[in-house]
């Protein structure tokens, strides 16, 4: 028997197709929490997590990244957050593991650790306390022997530095993505800067991942190549953007659009999106490409498709998707038969389907983000009465 090849390898051999959003699938099938963000199901709903791998996994993805965003211990319990109490991070990120693992073996996938940026870093933690909330999750991993380890969605350079550390010591292979576009992070440090610091911190695949749709991201990927190959460093690089159209974010991307997080569905990106997303990011040298918030199965299918050539293979959820929409051939009406072609799909243009809708909205701009303890002394008396309201107006709904 062949062993079983490595992230390092299948990169070196051509793309590696990444999964797509947890969180938010999820939190729209009714299994997370919008606000805390937190993967808990992993334990409270293991087939909702379960199906979603395996969606992924016939869409494409060569990996299953274990469901453990934002399962670092102060996370847990942040703002009154109960899964800290009544689950923990070991267990949390132990039963996340073990999915990925089953899920993964079920086709020749990849199992993936993943860690992301805590509240106690925004907060003032020292360095070691922040390293150490990241050591509780990353000793799941190895003892759970997932394949490598991600660190994602860092808006500051800093704690990514830190993470990346944390990381590497262990000897897995690790990939870091920072939710930063083309402006860079929150503290001012160019996207070039952030590929080069991650490289040299010793990700061995550096990149972005949320925030920004396909395209946005690619931008700042392109920033973060020239800024590598200008300091002669050679990591892979990856790519997982949203499957939300973007143009209009400012620096901290979807977050601050008027629609985030309950009504960015107009901005969704179409299959056909995607299939350009991929050859851009293949033509760029991107190798490991894969969606964040939004991203469905069918998405993840989309690039592999688009990359089936450079793949050597279709993935099984093809079986169901004849290339660029050839099963409307079998449509009982002429028109909608006259559409099974890639010349139709490739000039669409979606209408939104809303009169008075805008293509682009005024982002909050907020600018950067500071630890709770911050929030806390300028919080008004207004907002509290504000909740107060909401909460006697909820109350009365109840009853
Ligand atoms: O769940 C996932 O797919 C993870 N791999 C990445 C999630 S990125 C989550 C963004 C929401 C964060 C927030 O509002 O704080
Ligand atoms: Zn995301």
């Amino acid at each position: 028997m062949t062993a079983r090849k490595g992230l390092l390898e299948r990169l070196r051999e051509g793309p590696v197709i990444g999964d797509g959003g947890f969180v938010f699938q999820l939190e729209k099938r009714g299994y997370v929490k919008a606000g805390p963000w937190t993967p808990e199901a992993s334990v409270t709903h293991t087939d909702a997590v379960r199906s979603l791998h395996r969606d992924f996994l016939r869409a494409g993805s060569d990996v299953m990244q274990a469901f453990t965003f934002y399962a670092t211990e102060d996370k847990l319990v942040n703002r009154g957050n109960k899964a800290g109490e009544t689950i923990g991070v070991d267990k949390i990120n132990r039963a996340s593991s073990k999915l990925a693992r089953e899920v993964a073996a079920e086709g020749d996938a990849l199992t993936l650790g993943g860690i992301s940026q805590c509240p106690s870093y925004l907060s003032g933690m020292s360095k070691d306390d922040v390293k150490a909330e990241y050591r509780k999750q990353i000793k799941v991993f190895v003892e759970e022997e997932m394949d490598f380890l991600l660190c994602e969605y860092f808006e500051h350079i800093e704690e990514m530095e830190w993470a990346i550390e944390t990381c590497k010591e262990t000897d897995k292979v690790v990939a870091a993505s920072m939710c930063i576009g083309p402006e860079g992070d929150m503290h001012g440090v160019s996207a070039a800067e952030c590929a080069v610091r991650m490289a040299r911190a010793g990700a061995d695949v550096v990149g972005v991942n949320c925030h920004f749709d396909p395209f946005v991201s690619l931008e700042a990927l392109k920033k973060m190549k020239e800024g590598l190959e200008a300091a002669g460093l050679k990591p892979f690089l990856m790519c997982q953007p949203l499957a939300y159209h973007t143009p209009d974010a400012g620096k901290q991307g979807f977050i601050d659009l008027p629609e985030f997080p309950f009504g960015l569905e107009a901005r969704i990106c179409t299959r056909w999106d995607m299939h350009k997303y991929a050859r851009e990011a293949y033509e760029l040298g991107v190798r490991y490409i894969g969606g964040c918030c939004g991203f469905e199965p069918y998405h993840i299918r989309a690039v592999a498709e688009e990359l089936a050539k450079e793949r050597g293979r279709f993935p099984p959820g093809s079986d169901m998707h004849d290339a660029w929409g050839k099963g409307l051939e079998m449509h009982t009406k002429p028109w909608v038969r006259a559409r099974a072609n890639r010349e139709y799909w490739e000039k669409l243009m979606p209408a939104s389907g809303r009169p008075y809708c805008s293509s682009m909205s005024c982002p909050d701009n907020w600018g950067v983000t500071q630890g709770d303890s911050v929030l806390k002394q300028q919080a008004t008396s207004t907002s509290s009465e504000e909740i107060a309201k909401l909460k006697a107006m909820q109350d009365q709904k109840k009853a």
